[in-house]
């Protein structure tokens, strides 16, 4: 197994997020880069601020086969080694997304803990944000504040308001002080990971240049996807596919033995297919 050295380990441990030196080869991308490009364009109805699941096929895509690049991303065996230097062998995957802030009028991402929206018992994830385009402070890059996941708690999130945000809530300001902030400075093909608990956010894209990154989010085998768990937030900020949603076992064992891996697969596949569907209602977007 390649993954992340022991020093870069111990930042992620420390800081709650590491950028490694492994770097997406150019072909890998230009397949990314291409495939975001078909993501925004088959969805000009959504925000491209944060668009929801692209590695899951739906019965409506307008571009089908679109989230096999993105799938084939997420289960790729050098990420999947990075991601199993921090969570262990057994690696879920659940969810991903892209970020892509358009050049001028990029929106923010306000200070939040990601844990704050997600149905995971015991709360774990690693996500992994690959950066698509050079991602700078000029073009809104992510930022975060190190080490604060190391407290293991979830801070007070409070309603963010107004039109310019992507996500409508936020860490209470008098939870933090940002002037201890980190950016997140990456080369296309470049990325980090980043642990569950850790606070961050980003600038509105006020810049020329396009900011788009992808995430792709990864549950231990330790942890439960509890589909029946009423996520406070989750109504509040529109993701409505928490249920239904399918998950992949892509590496190693379920120590729960409680994740189900079926639903929103198709009936006839095994919990490591490659496909899956979703009731065509289901949206693209939080
Ligand atoms: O892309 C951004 O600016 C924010 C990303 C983020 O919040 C995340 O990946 O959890």
């Amino acid at each position: 197994m390649a993954g992340l050295t022991a020093s870069e380990i111990e930042t992620y441990r420390r800081d709650g997020l590491v950028a490694p030196s492994f770097r997406l080869d150019e072909t890998r991308l230009e397949r990314l880069g291409a495939a975001v490009e078909r993501l925004v364009a088959a969805n000009p109805d959504v925000p491209p601020e944060y668009l929801i699941g692209p590695h899951i096929p739906r019965p409506d895509d307008r571009d089908p086969s679109l989230y096999r690049e993105f799938l084939d991303l997420c289960l790729d065996p050098e990420v999947l080694d990075l991601v199993e230097s921090v969570i262990g062998p057994d690696v879920i995957l659940w969810s991903s997304g892209v970020f892509c802030k358009p050049p001028g009028v990029g929106r923010a991402v306000p200070w939040h803990q990601d844990g704050q929206y997600w149905p995971l018992r015991p709360l774990a994830t690693c996500s992994v944000w690959v950066a698509v385009d050079d991602s700078r402070p000029e073009n809104g890059c992510m930022r975060y504040l190190p080490g604060s996941h190391a407290a293991r708690r979830l801070y007070r999130h409070e309603h963010a308001g107004g039109g310019d945000l992507v996500l409508n809530r936020q860490v209470s300001p008098s939870e933090f002080d940002p002037a201890c902030a980190r950016d997140d400075v990456l080369r296309a093909g470049e990325l980090s990971l980043h642990d569950v608990y850790l606070v961050h956010g980003s600038n509105p894209n006020r810049s020329g240049r396009r900011r788009a990154g992808y995430v792709m989010r990864y549950l231990p085998g330790t942890s439960f996807y509890d589909r029946e768990m009423e996520v406070g937030q989750s109504s509040d900020i529109g993701v409505s596919d928490f249920a239904m949603r399918p998950i992949w076992l892509a590496r190693g064992v379920d120590r729960t033995g409680r994740n189900d891996f079926r639903t929103g697969h198709p009936p006839c596949e095994g919990p490591r297919s490659s496909r899956a569907s979703l009731p065509a209602s289901a949206p693209l977007r939080c």
